[in-house]
């Protein structure tokens, strides 16, 4: 079987685990990875949400944090700092940066990310290929009121943001610098026309899905996707499992609740995403109209936990058990 995941930062790792977890031989298993988060710092480029799947999947992530190595030190991040060099605010660990000195000297070799990043998995072995979104550069950046007196109304890229402010600043709306100028990654195009099942990771849906479904040409994709897309809840009982993601759903004026989402998400019959949506099942009776919904007794508490919500979605999509016969779909 043919899966392929929208995923995006630390819960869209920890749900690749579980995917890993329910493959069964011979399944292949893709990630199309948001590069949202991506940024220029101190002359390397850092990729957040490729690189914590890389590691947590290759087994060298620091478990607490969720994102940067384990065992990691601090020295480069210190000498950084006694220069004064900014931005102090974003911790660059020295095995992390090892990373980011190859990826950068790649890109600048000519390399496209997705070849890159192809470069670095072959030491992490991650078992499931990581696919950019997209070769571009396409940030997020946030507008949001400074503490300033009065406040000035600026556009900060997400990390400062994220990491700087812990999402503290008012977020008035989100902007993806280089979209227009973008197109998504090849690879992650084949790879939604070919999967037998799309799934939606738990993750962020504004700076990790969104930015992903919303990178030129990935919608048209899913929306002729032949396999079912099926997305799973970030938000339980009205709050994201972790991260901000309220923060950032109430910038763009949709609910902190896994019916709001759904419904943000929409129905890909009408032009939206979703064709199956799972939800926890303390959140019994959400409605997404055109969508499918199911409630799953789980949290991703560990790998095999998480396979069993993957094993739900799949049931969902119509497919593992019920392995779906692409002549009769007339695929
Ligand atoms: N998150 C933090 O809260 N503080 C940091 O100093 C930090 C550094 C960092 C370095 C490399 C990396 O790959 C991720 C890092 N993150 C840090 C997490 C990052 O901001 C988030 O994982 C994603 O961008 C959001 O999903």
């Amino acid at each position: 079987m043919k899966v392929t995941v929208l995923v995006g930062g630390v819960g869209g790792a920890r749900f690749l685990q579980g995917v890993k977890a329910a493959a069964g031989p011979g399944d292949a298993i893709r990630a199309v990875v948001n590069v949202g988060d991506d940024i220029w710092l101190h002359g390397l480029r850092v990729c957040p949400d490729l690189d914590t799947c890389m590691y947590t999947l290759g087994e060298g992530i620091d478990p607490e944090r969720g994102w940067g190595r384990a065992k990691e030190t601090w020295s480069v991040r210190e000498e950084l700092e006694a220069y004064g060099a900014d931005p102090t605010w974003f911790g660059l660990g020295d095995r992390d940066v090892a990373t980011h000195l190859v990826r950068t000297r790649m890109l600048r070799a000519g390399y496209p990310l997705s070849q890159v990043t192809a470069a670095l998995c072959r030491r992490w072995a991650p078992g499931v290929d990581l696919i950019p979104a997209s070769d571009d550069r396409i940030e997020t950046h946030v507008v949001v009121d400074t503490a300033d007196d009065p406040p000035q109304r600026k556009a900060i890229h997400f990390q400062e943001w994220w990491v700087r402010h812990r999402a503290a600043l008012p977020a008035h709306s989100f902007a993806s610098v280089g979209r227009d100028q973008a197109t998504a990654c090849p690879d992650a195009l084949a790879a939604v026309a070919d999967a037998d099942v799309v799934l939606v990771a738990p993750s962020n849906p504004v700076v990790s899905v969104h930015t992903v479904v919303d990178v030129p040409g990935m919608r048209p994709a899913l929306s002729a996707a032949p396999g079912k897309v099926v997305g799973v809840s970030p938000i339980v009982g009205g709050a994201p499992v972790r991260g901000m993601a309220d923060a950032c759903l109430s910038a763009i004026g949709v609910d902190t609740s896994a019916e709001a989402v759904g419904r943000h998400y929409g129905a890909r019959a009408e032009g939206g995403l979703l064709d199956g949506w799972l939800v926890y099942t303390s959140d019994a009776g959400v409605t997404v109209p055109g969508v499918e919904v199911r409630e799953v007794p789980l949290m991703m508490t560990d790998p095999d936990t998480t396979a069993a919500m993957v094993r739900a979605a799949y049931e969902l999509a119509g497919v593992r058990g019920a392995q779906r016969s692409r002549t009769i779909d007339g695929v």
